[in-house]
């Protein structure tokens, strides 16, 4: 008897994946089914994600997944924020916008105009960024498409509701939205209301280890999946999955899930609601069980990833493994810039703009590939060091541990200078924390491992894990961290 299997459909920015995960007593094994491409495509009224190309995707992938044998349950996590409306029969109204897309900055203004940032920071607990639901929602209400529209679904939700039909909103994901309750854990009506917003747009919330349904006869068709196949809530926000993953084993740990972004934070029971929290800028996201995600949003590897295509496509391309090594021996501390300023945000040629920055603050411009991969992640860790020491202080913790999960823990570097600018040691891995948290939360819902602390000891037990600990000269991060403090 093989242990079960269960089908993670796993989307992020610009990839997707369904990934099957064999789960056992000693057992975690993934396994990916099939890879396709995230195109987000450009319309004359903006930036849009290509959910018809995603959706096929998803089932050409779980077909895939079927003819590897039994599949016990399905669950999908994307990133979070963007949503799709539907009217009043069902049908999807236009292609979701993307996140990037710049026609939210304006309507955050606008928002914050009306509602002072105090009081959306009371209820949501968000971290202002311009592409928070919230205002997206204000940039979408001059629509004719938003007079008809009757549901909002977030991303994982609308996928959820193609396979099954069944309409409900995760937890994890709401969070994300500015009209949760960051106390309450449910939706706040009273906040909507005043938004001017209708509450019967927002459907009711589900919790990570509920079944949403079952696949729809087409669905089954396709695939070759039993139509009795369940597809069960995750924590549909790839970030609350890969937090759930952290193979942590000892209290004060802290978190980095790097990959598009970094999410830099802590684990809380309750949210950190105070002044100074919103000054910082932190988040209280929605965890599993009823944990709260105190983190930033750091702009992340989509620095280097956007410099790679602004490259590619002047074609000086050069693989991730040798601008790394350039990056090894360029001069360090050369260039310091702040990875979070708007600048960045928006697609398009990133080196040209990480010069701007640099001009700007009176700092030289690197002088080839290998520095400007010197540059942002040099820049990360220092933004890693600076988010994890305030998170500390404003939530009351002491750190013991930094775990590095999501795709950027295989990037050595960053690994390592984030435990030399933390002065804390790292434990790197796993790569696929998002994956195994889907994988986790299904399996728990199917009674295989108990809570978090089980979860996290059986990734912890099964996975490959890269230790580092804080070397080099920390006075000389401290003063790159002096200098960007300058610079940001
Ligand atoms: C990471 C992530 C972040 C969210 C950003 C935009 O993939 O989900 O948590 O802030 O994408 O949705």
């Amino acid at each position: 008897r093989h242990d079960p299997v269960f089908a993670a459909v796993d989307l992020g920015a610009t990839s997707g994946r369904v990934i099957t995960g064999r789960v056992g007593p000693d057992e975690l094994v993934l396994t990916e089914a099939h890879r396709f491409a995230n195109t987000p495509v450009r319309l004359p009224d903006g930036l849009r994600w290509d959910v018809l190309a995603l959706y096929q995707g998803i089932l050409d992938g779980l077909r895939v997944a079927a003819r590897g044998g039994p599949v016990a349950s399905v669950g999908i996590d994307t990133w979070a924020v963007d949503y799709g409306l539907l009217d009043s029969d069902g049908s999807l109204l236009g292609l979701p916008f993307h996140y990037r897309d710049t026609r939210n900055a304006a309507a955050a203004e606008e928002v914050l105009a009306h509602f002072g940032a105090q009081e959306l920071y009371g209820v949501g607990g968000l971290q202002h960024l311009p592409f928070n639901t919230v205002f997206q929602l204000a940039a979408h209400r001059s629509t004719a498409q938003w007079q008809a529209a009757r549901t909002l679904l977030l991303m994982p939700d609308l996928l959820v509701y193609w396979l099954t039909g069944s309409v409900g909103a995760e937890v994890t994901n709401a969070s994300t939205t500015g009209l949760f309750d960051a106390r309450s854990g449910g939706w706040s009506h009273a906040l909507i209301g005043r938004l001017g917003l209708e509450s019967s747009l927002f459907p009711a919330l589900r919790e990570p280890g509920e079944r949403a349904g079952t696949l729809l006869p087409h669905v089954a068709g396709f695939t070759g999946l039993p139509a009795d196949t369940p597809v069960t809530t995750v924590a549909s926000h790839d970030t609350a999955s890969a937090v759930a993953a952290v193979p942590a084993t000892e209290p004060g740990f802290a978190y980095v899930s790097c990959g598009t972004w970094s999410l830099a934070g802590l684990e809380l029971d309750a949210p950190v609601l105070t002044e100074q929290s919103r000054a910082a800028n932190f988040t209280n996201e929605r965890g599993v069980d009823g944990t709260v995600r105190y983190l930033r949003n750091i702009m992340g590897m989509w620095l280097l990833e956007e410099c790679r295509r602004t490259w590619e496509r002047d074609g000086t391309s050069t693989s991730l493994a040798s601008l790394l090594a350039d990056a090894a021996r360029a001069r360090p501390f050369a260039a310091v810039i702040d990875p979070d300023d708007p600048a960045f945000l928006a697609p398009g040629d990133m080196p040209s703009r990480i010069d701007a920055a640099l001009t700007r603050s009176g700092q030289r411009t690197p002088d080839g590939p290998g520095g400007y991969v010197r540059c942002v992640l040099e820049s990360l860790a220092l933004a890693h060091r600076r988010t994890l020491r305030e998170a500390a202080e404003l939530a009351g913790r002491e750190l013991t541990r930094v775990h590095l999960v999501g795709g950027g823990s295989r990037n050595e570097l960053l690994c390592q200078w984030t435990a030399d600018a933390t002065g804390l040691p790292v434990t790197a891995g796993p790569a696929e924390a998002t994956a195994l948290g889907n994988v986790l939360l299904q399996a728990r819902a199917h009674g295989l491992v108990g809570g978090l602390t089980d979860m996290r000891r059986l990734v912890a037990r099964t996975q490959e894990l890269r230790h580092y600990t804080p070397r080099g000269d920390p006075g000389a991060w401290d003063r790159a961290a002096d200098l960007a403090a300058v610079v940001g």
